[in-house]
């Protein structure tokens, strides 16, 4: 499984792929903001353009997460304060969540990078973290025992816009003479203009200081001292174990980011000598991209479908097979009844083996027949099958789940709609998954029956409590496009779905697929 981070920057946007184990797979090529028109729809593209060239499936991405240069809701989803950039509107994460079909979060620029260092950087082990970025303005970053602290009013880390200088420089919060202002990258342009000429940038101040300007060198120190007393103030606050730098002006060290430590560290309170650990961070430009992609997520959980192959069309199955493949079902699932447990015979063994050579997929065996184990014995079995056999059907059935799980397929077992949960006490730790019957079996083209949807509720709640999260719930029966959300919501993981959704006359596989995802979406 895999995670996008973004980094949208005041004129640059930047994309990384990462695996959960926070290895980053791929980075798109920067591009500027004021090249794209439609932020979004950009996005998606780039993220396709990564995902086909590191071969990974955009359906294995779990979330996404962007950095932006703006004021933030703390739960990420709406943005108060971005002037900057004109696609960055209040429901951008919204736009985005629909765009892209997975879950998207927002965090202030200056925040991921704190984040990211936390997790991935020079900041790891630390317990309080102050992230300092030095770009064109100011960002500050602070983590908190292991969270991201925003303040109660959500602008906690404000340090640019510090008051420094009175009715001074006229700074894009709509006050006069913010600390960033004379002490960031823009600052110091114009500290560059005032003192060396139209024109001149903060690196013609450093180039003139490096020659021995006095005028840039007084100006340089002067900025140093502004800045280190904000910082000297943030740290006798907070007294943090780690303060780090990042951004363009940090790489300035000899005349600027040295002698800012120093200052620092000379300046702040201190009780039995000890002092934070102070450093340039560690991922460089790619820290708010890490911080980004890790920031807590609520994750939708996952769905799985598995098509009832009892439903498709008998004289075009390769068809119908390929159709199911590449539509993007999950499993394939094969009824077997022998019309003795179930009043219906279908599917035998040996058909249903043949099937293997039109499908790659996984199958998702269904015994509903007396002496299941002299079935399990028969079938043909690749890895990340499931046999599900039923509870009423054998009176032997932690023998037959033995035998499942000896043949390398998952077991689940199999409940009738009278049957209550608590039958399963003891065989559920050995289950991989447990299927609920959402009508009586044996027959397609059924009503769901009452009560099926606390049941799920119930079982997810048994699963939580004994700490068994890892059991997947199926539903078999009536999954339609009205009833699979309401599964889904219940706790429900795995729908076999049938004619009342993905087999019907009215559409093809491929678009029963997508009206289910789409219902599963709302
Ligand atoms: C029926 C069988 C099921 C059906 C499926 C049909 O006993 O176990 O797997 O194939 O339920 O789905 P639908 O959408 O027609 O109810
Ligand atoms: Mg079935």
């Amino acid at each position: 499984m895999y995670k996008i981070g973004i980094d949208i920057g005041g004129t640059k946007i930047n994309i990384g792929l990462f695996d959960t184990e926070q290895k980053i797979l791929l980075k798109s090529r920067k591009s500027y903001i004021k090249d794209i028109t439609n932020l979004p729809l950009f996005i998606k593209k780039e993220i396709e353009d990564i995902c086909m060239e590191t071969n990974v499936s955009f359906s294995d991405i779990l979330s996404c997460g962007a950095g932006i240069p703006g004021t933030v809701s703390d739960d990420g989803k709406k943005i108060l304060k971005a002037p900057n950039i004109e696609a960055l509107t209040e429901n951008f994460a919204d736009t985005l969540e629909d765009i892209l079909s997975i879950p998207v979060r927002l965090v202030q620029d200056s925040r991921a990078a704190a984040w990211g260092e936390y997790l991935c950087g020079e900041g790891k082990g630390k317990n309080c973290l102050v992230c300092v970025t030095l770009g064109t303005g100011i960002g500050t970053g602070i983590v908190l025992n292991g969270a991201i602290f925003n303040g109660a009013l959500g602008c906690a880390g404000e340090l640019g816009h510090l008051p420094a200088e009175e009715n001074g420089r006229v700074c894009g919060c709509g006050k006069k003479g913010c600390l960033e202002k004379y002490c960031a990258g823009g600052g110091l342009d114009i500290t560059a203009e005032e003192l060396l000429g139209k024109y001149k940038k903060a690196s013609d101040l450093f180039d003139a200081a490096a020659k021995g300007n006095e005028k840039a060198i007084l100006a340089i120190n002067s900025a140093i001292r502004m800045l280190g007393n904000g910082l000297v103030s943030i740290i006798n606050l907070l007294s943090p174990d780690c303060l780090l730098f990042s951004g363009g002006l940090s790489m300035q060290e000899e005349l600027y980011l040295n002698p800012l430590i120093d200052y620092i560290k000379s300046h702040c309170y201190t009780a039995a000598g000890r002092l934070p650990y102070v450093s340039r961070a560690g991922l460089g430009e790619n820290s708010p991209l890490y911080g980004a992609a890790f920031i807590p997520i609520k994750e939708k959980k996952k769905h799985f479908l598995s098509a009832s192959i009892m439903c498709a069309d008998i004289l075009n199955m390769g068809k119908a097979l390929n159709e199911i493949e590449i539509s993007g079902i999950d499993y394939l699932h094969c009824d077997i009844m022998d019309n003795h447990f179930v009043p219906n015979l279908m599917l035998p063994p040996e058909l249903l083996s043949k099937l293997r050579k039109g499908t790659s997929l996984p199958f998702d065996y269904h015994i509903m027949a007396e002496n299941p184990e002299s079935i399990i014995e028969k079938l043909n079995i690749k890895e990340g099958d499931f046999i599900s056999v039923h509870y009423e059907s054998t009176i032997h059935l932690q023998r037959a789940v033995s035998m499942i799980k000896e043949k390398g397929a998952k077991a689940a077992v199999a409940l009738n709609p009278a049957t209550p949960l608590s039958v399963l006490d003891e065989i559920l730790p050995q289950l991989d998954m447990v299927l609920i019957m959402s009508v009586n079996p044996g027959f397609a083209g059924q009503k769901i029956v009452p009560g099926i949807f606390d049941k799920i509720k119930n079982l997810k709640k048994i699963l939580s409590d004994k700490s068994l999260n890892n059991i997947l719930i199926e539903t078999d029966g009536n999954c339609s496009f009205e009833n699979v959300p309401k599964m889904y919501n219940a706790g429900a993981d795995m729908f076999v779905v049938g004619t009342s959704s993905v087999f019907r006359p009215d559409m093809s596989i491929k678009e029963g697929v997508e009206k289910l995802n789409n219902c599963l979406r709302e």
